[in-house]
């Protein structure tokens, strides 16, 4: 309470409010951050079965209707990598998790944007219409997602983390991805460099509520695909 306190103060302003699902991937990577950084948000679960991102309030405040969303003090803000840079740039004791280092950062942008573009979307064009329709699996699909983990496999070469020594929020991010594919059973034998960061990553987020935020999320929507995978008979 007393860090809490300490976070808050340092700008004079109120906790930013988080509006957010708990299984939601993109929500789980800013819920972490904010252990991480000591912050507390001032939370705010979203019924999206009930459509309350479809109400005017919500809309008028992020036409795009997606979850997580922030509002800091009247800055309102969407896309979850965006967030993840923001909360470090204003709440981060120092830059570690999003170094200043040009050159560094230059890999984090980029690590981030082949979760956003590439990885995290492959994860949702393959799972996805599963989860949350029950359409069978497709295979083009899966051979794509594959792809991606290969390349993030590749990546990985000679790296104990995503971009350099230490744990930075693209780490974060992916980390938040690939568990979720992990979870879900998709084969991930074939990428050693992938399970073998996963794990360093788990073990670093352990402290701050790995399986309190992450894995029951990522619990949450494997149920989901499980039950549904039963009755399309894949
Ligand atoms: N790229 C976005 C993805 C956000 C997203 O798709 N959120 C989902 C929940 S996981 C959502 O809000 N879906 C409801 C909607 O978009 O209407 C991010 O990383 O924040």
């Amino acid at each position: 309470m007393i860090k809490f306190i300490k976070v808050c103060l340092r700008g004079g302003q109120m906790p930013p409010i988080l509006y957010y699902i708990k299984p939601s991937p993109p929500c789980r990577a800013i819920l972490l951050l904010g252990r991480i950084l000591e912050l507390e948000f001032d939370l705010k679960q979203v019924n999206i079965m009930e459509k309350e991102h479809m109400k005017p309030e919500f809309l008028n405040m992020n036409p795009q209707h997606c979850l997580p969303t922030i509002n800091d003090s009247g800055l309102v803000l969407w896309e979850s990598r965006a967030i993840l840079a923001y909360l470090v740039a204003a709440y981060g004791k120092d830059d570690s998790l999003y170094p200043a280092d040009i050159r560094t950062r230059a890999l984090i942008d980029q690590r981030l944007q082949f979760d956003l573009g590439t990885l995290y979307q492959r994860t949702t064009d393959f799972f996805w219409p599963t989860i949350f329709m029950g359409a069978p699996l497709d295979e083009t699909k899966k051979a794509k997602l594959a792809e991606a983990l290969y390349w993030l496999d590749t990546i990985l070469k000679g790296r104990t983390f995503l971009a350099t020594d230490n744990f930075t929020i693209a780490d974060l991010s992916l980390t938040v991805t690939v568990s979720q594919i992990e979870v879900l059973g998709f084969q991930m034998g074939p990428y050693p460099r992938v399970r073998a960061w996963l794990q360093k990553c788990k073990d670093y987020l352990e402290p701050y509520g790995y399986d309190e935020i992450n894995q029951t999320g990522a619990d949450i929507l494997a149920e989901m695909y499980f039950s549904k995978l039963q009755k399309t008979g894949n």
